[in-house]
């Protein structure tokens, strides 16, 4: 390899990967894998050839800003980039790359156990019984709603809504969708969905909406108050994407006061803090944003990280690089 690289590790990864990495680089790991703080953040992009973030790092302009000359590449361990300031790392020359595809399965298998789990009451029926308050089984007890012939439309059909959308047809929904751009043909044939131009439109028709757009300026707050209001009573909202993309405030309102049928959120818009109000709600299941976590999965990730950091250091350009225009 032309050049041995200064790898800073800001998380703890699975030991395959550290252990291949220490082979390759030079590496600071985090072993006890504390969130670094602001004062750690920039130690790292002053001292790093690469630096490995992850979601927990805001790597906004006034952290790069304090980087040196050295850092060349950002390898972010995750898919989404919403936590990197893509338009100055490019100012800077600063190379940011990606992992996408190892964790669209796993994604689409969470959110659709937040479906199954709001709309059949799962959590709190488990809550129920290690309350001991279960009392014995009842004809008009723990009553959700049918999945089987609903509908679900789908905001952002990309790799992680198309994984979704294929699970949904097994489960008997019919697929729709909202995206920039319509999908090509043969998937939307493959998948039977029907592609909505009006977001607006599709919200107000749907029994169950998942969110599975990145969060970018133009998604901010897609689900916005106004919209969240176009929803039917009997809707659920699942999110397995960015917290940021659903106004949470308004969205906890409306669960508060019945406006919608319930909500199943990996995500939230100031993690790890969670509105206080949605803890007291029973309508909603709150998981702490694992919609990617399994082994095989974060041993992926990890994988792609080490591809795009050895193909760059080797000279060439990585794989998942990810500019400012592709989003
Ligand atoms: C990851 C994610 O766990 O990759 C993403 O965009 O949201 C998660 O599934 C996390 O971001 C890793 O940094």
């Amino acid at each position: 390899m032309p050049f041995k690289p200064l790898v800073v590790v800001t998380r703890k990864l699975p030991d395959v990967i550290e252990t291949r990495m220490m082979e390759l680089f030079d590496v600071k790991l985090n072993l006890d894998d504390h969130p670094l703080s602001p004062t750690e953040l920039i130690e790292a992009v002053k001292s790093a050839d690469v630096l490995v973030p992850t979601v927990t790092d805001r790597i906004d302009s006034s952290i790069l800003s304090q980087a040196g000359d050295k850092l060349r590449l950002i390898a972010s361990f995750g898919t989404g980039v919403d936590h990197i300031d893509l338009a100055s790392a490019r100012q800077r020359g600063i190379t940011v790359t990606n992992t996408p595809g190892v964790l669209t399965e796993d994604t689409a298998d969470m959110t659709m156990a937040l479906i199954l789990a709001v709309a059949r009451r799962v959590s709190e029926g488990e809550r129920l019984i290690r309350s001991n308050k279960w009392s014995g089984w009842g004809p008009m007890s723990m009553l959700g709603h049918r999945i089987n012939g609903k509908r679900i439309g789908i905001i952002g059909m990309g790799r992680i809504g198309t994984a979704v959308a294929r699970r949904a047809r097994g489960f008997g929904l019919s697929v729709h969708y909202h995206n920039r751009r319509r999908v090509h043909p043969t998937t939307e044939k493959e998948l039977e969905a029907t592609y909505w131009e009006s977001l607006d439109q599709m919200l107000a028709r749907m029994d169950i909406i998942s969110v599975n757009c990145p969060h970018t300026p133009a998604t901010y707050h897609l689900l916005s108050a106004r919209r969240l209001k176009l929803l039917q009573k009997h809707a659920y909202v699942v999110n397995t994407s960015r917290g940021e993309v659903v106004d949470e405030n308004a969205l906890t309102r409306m669960l508060e006061k019945h406006e919608i049928a319930g909500a199943g959120l990996d995500v939230f818009e100031h993690e790890p803090a969670v509105n206080p109000k949605l803890l007291r709600l029973d309508n909603v299941v709150l998981l702490p944003h694992m919609g990617s976590a399994t082994i095989e999965g974060r041993v992926d990730m990890g994988e792609k990280v080490i591809i795009n950091i050895k193909t760059f250091a080797d000279g060439h350009k990585p794989p998942d690089r990810v500019l400012e225009t592709m989003l």
